[in-house]
């Protein structure tokens, strides 16, 4: 069932992108908030699962953000927004920016940037269309916007 409503989604997504740019424009619907608060295309961020934890960490002088690489697999995952948790466990301030790098000039691509204070959690929301028809290929680049020496890492998506 939850395979056959996907698969007729998609389908309809493909013929509305095909008549109109306008739709691409729309799908830029990242959303950051709290789990309490935050909803992302009509969805609470409590009603869905974190697809992945990232944390911002200092090791000595080196800055971090941990993992290195994150996978989400949609071939057996349902189609519901994908939500990563993103916690600054450092002492100081960090950015986490997500960004499609192979086309970052674009206005439709996905593109999330929030600042964390030491010790502070948010959670991103990204509506499974953005990451299909917004993006290229299969990787986003997380980094800290803040600090160009802050090590960031490749979010890769099995489609
Ligand atoms: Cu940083």
């Amino acid at each position: 069932m939850g395979k056959t409503m996907l698969g007729v989604f998609f389908g309809l997504v493909m013929v509305v992108a095909g008549a109109s740019a306008a739709f691409a424009l729309q799908a830029g619907g990242v959303e950051i908030g709290d789990l309490e608060t935050g909803s992302v295309v009509g969805q609470s961020f409590k009603e869905l699962d974190v697809d992945a934890e990232l944390y911002a960490l200092e090791l000595g002088s080196i800055k971090a953000w941990y993992p290195p690489v994150t996978v989400i697999d949609f071939k057996v995952r349902p189609g519901r927004p994908v939500l990563l948790k993103v916690t600054n466990n450092s002492s100081t301030e960090h950015g986490f920016s997500l960004t499609d790098n192979t086309t970052q000039a674009a206005p439709t691509v996905v593109n999330a940037k929030v600042v964390l204070k030491p010790g502070e959690t948010k959670y991103i929301g990204i509506p499974t269309s953005d990451l299909f028809y917004a993006t290229q290929g299969n990787t986003l680049k997380y980094r800290c916007h803040l600090h160009p020496a802050h090590v960031g890492g490749t979010l890769v998506m099995i489609k």
